[in-house]
């Protein structure tokens, strides 16, 4: 049978991924989940690029914001402002359960991936939800403002401070998930769905074991560029790749990735690139606007890597 791995981070991945559960069965497709987003806030864990992807795979997102819920309350956060808590991070009712069961299924000494493969289940998604580790591994952004977690950035400080250096506090001693290394070495082909290079997918390659698996496996690694006509399809992309000196261009994350993948997928606003790249190029859309792109993102990725499509 055959079998497909997607790396994602947050939104803009989760999109593919979405794609990738519409056209491939279940049993065939597991999704590696940044985690370097994660961190324990209001004492609870909190995982952003897993519960993006669960919320997007379950139908459940907000989704005009792409993370949260759609159908969402937030008397909890209102009350806790009116408390004196912290509310610069918004959670609403129905999210904050899902933090409160992984928060407590944690604490009984489950791991990350236990709890990940509980609450998809619940959720009715089928497709495996794989975290990168089940150790920690924080995004840290050493920026013009110090030393910042992610969410401090990305939401706090919204994401203005200069990106100076990206660092993966605890990936030297983190291990990877259970059965990660061997599902890159035996599947088919591997997605890096176009979350960011670097705050996403960086995290995902810095866990020990990662980086070599993809550079040894046979299998295909094609990536999908979230760089599209010079400029980010979501987020701090283009503003992060600026400010480490990098040309805001599809190929500069060609470069990024470098001898990991086998081939790279450009957007048709950056046909000029195709051929012209160290590694194989394909021209698609990769804009996805709605469900019909993301499948058919999908399918184009799919049939690249030499999966015959599905009779229709
Ligand atoms: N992003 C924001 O910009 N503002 C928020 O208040 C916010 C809350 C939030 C709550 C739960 C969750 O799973 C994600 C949330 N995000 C929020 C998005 C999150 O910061 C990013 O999606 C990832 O960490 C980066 O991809």
């Amino acid at each position: 049978m055959s079998h497909y791995l997607a790396l994602t981070g947050g939104v803009g991945g989760a999109k593919l991924a979405l794609g990738l559960t519409r056209v491939l069965p279940p049993e065939e497709l597991t999704l590696v989940v940044n985690t370097g987003d994660d961190f324990e806030h209001l004492g609870l864990h909190i995982a952003p690029d897993i519960d993006t992807l669960t919320y997007t795979l379950s139908g459940l997102a907000n989704a005009e914001l792409g993370w949260g819920r759609g159908d969402e309350s937030w008397n909890c956060l209102d009350t806790l402002g009116q408390l004196g808590g912290e509310t610069w991070f918004q959670l609403g009712d129905r999210d904050l359960a899902l933090h409160l069961r992984r928060t407590a299924l944690l604490r009984a000494g489950h791991t990350l991936t236990e709890v990940t493969a509980v609450l998809s289940q619940q959720l009715g998604i089928e497709p495996r939800i794989l975290p990168m580790s089940d150790d920690p591994v924080r995004t840290i952004v050493h920026s013009n403002q110090g030393r910042l977690s992610f969410q401090h950035y990305f939401v706090r400080e919204q994401c203005k401070p200069r990106v100076e250096q990206i660092e993966f506090e605890g990936a030297a001693t983190a291990r990877p998930a259970p059965g990660l290394l061997e599902a890159i070495a035996s599947c088919d082909a591997i997605i890096i769905c176009p979350s960011n290079p670097f705050l996403s997918v960086d995290p995902v390659l810095s866990v020990p074991g990662v980086r070599q698996a993809l550079l040894d496996t046979p299998a295909p690694v094609v990536a999908v560029s979230p760089i599209v006509g010079g400029t980010a399809v979501k987020g701090p992309t283009a503003k992060i790749m600026h400010e480490l000196n990098l040309a805001t261009m599809a190929d500069e994350i060609a470069n990024h990735y470098g001898e990991l993948i086998d081939l790279f997928v450009l957007d048709e606003l950056d046909k000029f690139l195709d051929g012209q790249l160290p590694v194989q190029t394909l021209v698609a859309q990769t804009v996805m606007r709605t469900l019909e792109d993301r499948e058919q993102l999908a399918r184009v990725v799919l049939a690249a890597v030499g999966r015959p499509p599905d009779p229709q």
